[in-house]
């Protein structure tokens, strides 16, 4: 009789646990699963919310940068957090990676696309299910009804212009460069890729020729490969582009081997971490990027309120993105994080990511 007692009230005790599992608006205050994040009012806001991060490629400390904001967040916000990304970045490589997550049955998605297009039915699927979609970092351009919203790290208007910009004003706006991007079908480099183009008929620009643009696919031993191949073709070459953090590292590591570096400048989007020795050896003058840390954080916040009903995905929604501050939903339900940096000698060393 005592034994059953006992099983009864385990029984009893266990069910009582996975109720409390199944209630995520309200998680109970101090309860184990959560990660000791900051409480309001008793409950600790988005406790248990499952959410998972599906970069372009691993290996990229780009991504390993935006996961870090992620996980601050989660210090802050209590919602378990997971990064699982394909080995390689073509367009269709994220598409099991997004099913399987579906099936984990996984509350949000975070997805740094490698297309406009391709992961949209997946991800229209996820959203069917109940499962908030979240671009970052590249959106589904023209595509924009497969995700929830979109978090852009800066106004994607003005990155192909500021870029053209640093390379002119490296090669004194006149002479060959060439583009090294990512992979053909990456939405965040196409887009500022076509913004270059658009910037070059500017007559400040007339004398800088856009000679060539190659793909590293986000790889270093593909971007290498590629920077070595444009030293060779192009013997008259002033400078390379590379808006990628994987290209412009490859292409400085390539220029500074050859000891190129007084003919060629190379500049794009880098990470202060992987381009910080080639600035402090003079290979690299200048480079551009924002806080990828801050865009992941941004992004976890935006998450919770959406997954609480307490954000709605619509222009001119506004919320408070933690220490970040205030952010309001723009047009297409894009949200800039900002803001972009430029990085040199001066201020190479200041940042972590
Ligand atoms: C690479 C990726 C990423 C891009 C940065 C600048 O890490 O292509 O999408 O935003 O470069």
């Amino acid at each position: 009789m005592r034994n059953i007692t006992v099983r009864l009230s385990l029984f009893l005790a266990a069910m009582a646990l996975a109720a409390a599992g199944c209630d995520k608006q309200a998680p109970k205050a101090g309860d184990g699963a959560s990660s000791g994040g900051m409480t309001s009012g008793g409950k600790t806001p988005g406790a248990k919310y499952r959410i998972v991060y599906i970069p372009k490629n691993t290996g990229n400390p780009y991504f390993d940068a935006v996961v870090e904001g992620f996980k601050k967040g989660g210090d802050e916000l209590g919602y378990e957090f997971n990064m699982v990304g394909p080995a390689t970045a073509e367009a269709t490589s994220q598409i099991e990676v997004i099913k399987q997550q579906i099936q984990q049955r996984v509350d949000a998605i975070a997805i740094s696309p490698n297309s406009t297009d391709a992961v949209k039915p997946a991800l229209k699927e996820a959203m069917s299910k109940g499962i908030k979609v979240v671009c970052i970092d590249s959106d589904l351009e023209k595509n924009e009804d497969g995700r929830d919203a979109g978090v852009l790290p800066m106004d994607f208007d003005i990155t192909g212009k500021s870029q053209i910009e640093l390379m002119g004003s490296l090669i004194g706006y006149q002479g060959e460069f060439a583009i090294l991007s990512a992979t053909t079908d990456a939405p965040n480099q196409n887009y500022w890729i076509a913004g270059m183009k658009e910037a070059l008929k500017d007559p400040k620009y007339k004398g800088m020729k856009l000679v060539e643009i190659v793909y590293g696919n986000d790889e270093a031993q593909k971007s290498t490969t590629e920077a070595q191949a444009l030293l060779t073709k192009h013997p008259n070459l002033k400078g390379i582009l590379a808006p990628t953090s994987v290209g412009i590292s490859a292409a400085a590591q390539v220029v500074e081997t050859a000891k190129a570096a007084s003919r060629i400048k190379v500049t794009g989007l880098g990470t202060p971490s992987q381009m910080k020795g080639f600035i402090e050896n003079g290979t690299v003058e200048k480079f551009a990027l924002w806080s990828p840390v801050d865009m992941g954080y941004l992004s976890g916040y935006l998450i919770v309120g959406l997954l609480k009903g307490e954000i709605k995905a619509e222009p001119g929604a506004t919320f408070k993105a933690g220490d970040l501050g205030e952010r309001t939903i723009g047009k297409l339900n894009k949200i800039i994080t900002g803001p972009p940096l430029v990085f040199d000698k001066a201020n190479v060393g200041n940042y972590t990511f």
